[in-house]
């Protein structure tokens, strides 16, 4: 840092000159997050001091979060669940698989072999949960559409399976695991189910056709859902739901000298801002607005894979939600990838199998996806 500071007009050169070096997302194929919605915008501006980390500090922002989950709950089928407004996807996921560790802990299970079973595409914070919360994190494998294989889940548990990750919405290609059956399975054998719609749990319950993923079924205990993804709220929004409030106590550490007595969230200091954003958003939009945005974004999706049909590129597997995913030879994708690049597209490369993939996010319109199309089949 400088001895003194700098003048107002210099500061604000300077951040310009780094925002031009930021890429805009207008051809942004490779995100999950997007601009925030105009509402949510000025919410998170008029709360920035707000710190949920000492509620009792800031009242009315406290009583938006309590509102959004309640929001929330309902969305997922659960008016009355238990939660709080996370940092994201990976807090919620470390949160909710800790829940589940401690509880069978106080019930007397030992760390040793602890496990969860995961599909194999799980996101990859579930890698910094084996290694924070020192617990294996087991891999399922996955049927021909992409989504766990319930067999290959139920011979994996074992006795010290403490839960099972479905993800509603998988981050590479858009599927939906068969949540239902693995309902099924945690009611048969007791076991926490734990369902990861970070990105899902703002479009699933929008599409035309209907998935059973959510409270609904008796054996879901916990679900997240990101409103920084299509919730269309302010970095950082995440938010984890649990089905019974004694999973929230899990998490409780006490708080003696702050205006609350206890925290059950990982992070101690808590955006209020985002909070306010995502309350005030969800409440702009409501539902119906919700199902418009997802309706474009699903609209634009088929729209890309119909285009890349017609100049030979078959999609790994037909959308089911706003992610297209499109099969080249192992030895192409790089270089098409590549190409684009130079053209300033930025999509992404799959682990298994390996294929482009477009995110087609809130920013994405028609126009884009005609120019994408334009530019993906000079480069083919
Ligand atoms: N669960 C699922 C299903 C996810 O897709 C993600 C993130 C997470 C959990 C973790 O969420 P946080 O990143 O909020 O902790 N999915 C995206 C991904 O990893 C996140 C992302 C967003 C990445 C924007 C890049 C980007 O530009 O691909």
């Amino acid at each position: 840092m400088e001895e003194r500071g700098m003048s107002r007009e210099m500061i604000e050169a300077l951040l310009q000159e780094k925002k031009l070096k930021d890429l805009s997302y207008e051809r942004i194929l490779s995100s999950m997050c997007t601009y925030p919605h105009e509402m949510a915008a000025y919410a998170h501006k008029m709360f920035l001091e707000s710190n949920l980390g000492d509620s009792g500090l800031f009242p009315g922002t406290k009583e938006m979060e309590d509102e959004v989950i309640r929001m929330l709950g309902a969305l997922l089928g659960n008016e009355n669940a238990f939660g709080y407004l996370s940092t994201g996807g990976t807090e919620s996921n470390i949160q909710a698989v800790r829940a589940i560790r401690n509880r069978k802990r106080k019930e007397g299970m030992s760390n040793m072999n602890m496990n969860i079973i995961v599909p194999e595409t799980a996101h990859f914070s579930f890698d910094k949960i084996a290694d924070l919360l020192s617990i294996n994190v087991q891999k399922a494998s996955l049927d021909e559409e992409l989504r766990v294989d319930v067999n290959s889940v139920e011979s994996l548990i074992n006795d010290k399976t403490i839960g099972i990750v479905g993800i509603a919405g998988t981050t590479e290609f858009g599927q939906i695991d068969p949540i239902k059956e693995l309902s099924e399975i945690a009611m048969d054998k007791d076991i926490f189910l734990f369902v990861d719609a970070a990105f899902g749990g703002f479009v699933i319950p929008f599409l035309d056709e209907n998935y059973e993923f959510d409270f609904s079924l008796d054996g879901v205990s916990a679900i997240s859902i990101d409103p920084h993804k299509m919730g269309m709220s302010t970095i950082p929004a995440g938010c984890i739901l649990f089905r019974e409030e004694f999973y929230l106590d899990e998490l409780v550490v006490s708080t003696p000298y702050l205006t609350t007595k206890g925290q059950c969230s990982l992070t101690g200091t808590r955006s209020g801002a985002s909070a306010a954003a995502t309350y005030a958003v969800l409440k702009y939009l409501g539902k119906e607005g919700l199902k418009t945005i997802v309706d474009e974004c699903m609209r634009l999706t088929r729209l890309l894979v119909d285009g890349a049909k017609r100049i030979g590129i078959p999609p790994v597997i037909e959308p089911v939600m706003n992610v297209a995913t499109l099969s080249f030879p192992e030895s192409e994708v790089g270089r098409v990838v590549n190409a684009l690049e130079e053209r300033r597209w930025r999509v992404s490369i799959t682990r298994t199998p390996k294929a482009l993939r477009a995110v087609i996010m809130p920013h994405t319109d028609e126009e884009t996806i005609k120019l994408f199309l334009d530019d993906l089949e000079d480069v083919v």
